[in-house]
Parts: structure tokens; sequence; C-alpha cells
């Protein structure tokens, strides 16, 4: 098969112009918003409005990926039903791994953060986004297509959506219970989809707290050659 690159044209890309004083605010900026960000464990029931949701999936979906197959399905859970049957099927395997999966040095880690097998965020919180790993497409012709470097794509995806999240002035908590395969049968999804993570999202409980975690600092993280 000959592949023509004359039969992909590129067209023009035409980016912001800041000046270097104007970037030097807005990284700071961002910074300083980006680290007000805490993963919350306790919600309001306060219903979010569809567009915020939608806008903050859009940005999601601006993520760059493997050959942009863009390997990613987005489902909003906002049925009390579904989000029950989800809470019920995720504190199944939450109690198995407080019970008798965990280790003492993973007990000992997760400590500062209050965690224990009760997940009750996800009744309460509005909406639950679980976000789905597409392992390969269909065409139109119902054919397989691949799908390349899906873990990196969908990981850069969830980033984003979780500071898109944050940057409407909502909260979320990026909640892995393992293993995840109810997801796919309760939201009935295909089969070329796995679940990556279940997210609740929403308005943070009145007075809530959070644990006093620390980041390492900038020279432990960043190193220049
Ligand atoms: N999935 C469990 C345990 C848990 C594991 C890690 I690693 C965390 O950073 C936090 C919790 C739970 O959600 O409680």
């Amino acid at each position: 098969m000959k592949i023509l690159t004359e039969d992909y044209p590129f067209i023009p890309y035409f980016p912001e112009t800041i000046v270097e004083e104007e970037m030097m605010t807005r990284s700071r900026g961002f910074y300083h918003h980006a680290n007000k960000r805490r993963s919350i464990r306790h919600f309001s029931n306060r219903p979010i409005p569809r567009q915020i949701v939608e806008n903050i999936v859009r940005t999601a979906g601006t993520a760059p990926s493997g050959a942009n197959k863009q390997p990613w399905t987005f489902v909003v859970v906002s049925d009390p039903k579904l989000k029950s049957k989800i809470r019920i099927a995720a504190e199944i395997e939450e109690k198995e791994f407080y019970k008798r999966k965990i280790t003492d040095e993973w007990r000992k880690d997760l400590a500062p953060l209050g965690t224990d097998w009760k997940k009750p965020y996800l009744d309460i919180a509005p909406i639950i986004i679980v976000v789905f790993r597409q392992v390969y497409s269909f065409d139109t012709n119902k054919t397989k297509r691949k799908h390349y470097f899906v873990m990196e794509s969908i990981g850069i995806a969830v980033g984003m959506l979780i500071t898109a999240i944050h940057n409407s002035g909502l909260v979320t908590l990026t909640h892995t219970p393992s293993p995840m395969k109810f997801l796919r049968e309760i939201l009935k999804r295909p089969i070329n989809e796995k679940p990556f993570v279940l997210m609740p999202v929403g308005y943070p409980a009145e007075n809530v707290t959070v644990p006093d975690i620390k980041r390492k600092k900038l020279s432990e993280i960043l190193v220049w050659k």
C-alpha cells in the first residue's frame, strides 16, 4: 500500500503571541492556581450544570494521543441508581483490599490520607465521571483499528480533566478500586473499553478538611542538565 503525504495537507498554526513579561505572570499565576488543587473525599450533593461538565470533558478531549487516536470515553454518571450500583461494587473491592490485600507498608503509606473501604461520595457527588481507555477501536466496516500508547494518552487526558475540573471551581478525586471490571458491566460499555479511573465530581462538602500533605520541593523534582 502506497501512502501519499500529499493526501494529508497541513494547515497553518496561529500561536497566541504574548510577551515574556506576560508569560512570566501567566506561568506563575497558573502554578499558584494548580497548587490550590486538592483531592477531595467529601462532597456536597449540589447539582452541577451540564454545560460545565461538557466543557470539562471537551478540554480533556484536547489532549495529545498516540497517532491522534483519542483513545478515551468519558462516561458521566448522574443517575442515582447507577451511582449506587457503582458504590456497592466499589465497596466490595475496597473491603477486600483493606481487609486482605493491603500490605503493612501500604497501610502505613495510606494512614495520612485517612481512607477506609467506605465510599459514600459515590452516592453523594452529583456526578461520577468514569474514564474508559479504548484498547482498540472499530472503523465503519467494524474492522479493528489499532490504538497506540493508550496508557500514556489517557493519563495525559485525565491530567487535563483534573485541571479543567479545578479551573471551573469544582473538586474531584481519582479513585481506582481494584479490580474495576464491574464498571464495564454496570455501564454496559463495549469490549474494546477498559475502565481507567473513576472520578466523583462536584462541590466540596461544607467545612471540608484535607490531609496535611506536602508537595516535593522544586529541587527534588527538577533536574537541569
Ligand atoms: N483504593 C483504596 C486505597 C487507596 C490506594 C491508594 I495508592 C491511594 O492513594 C488512596 C487510596 C481507596 O480508595 O481507599
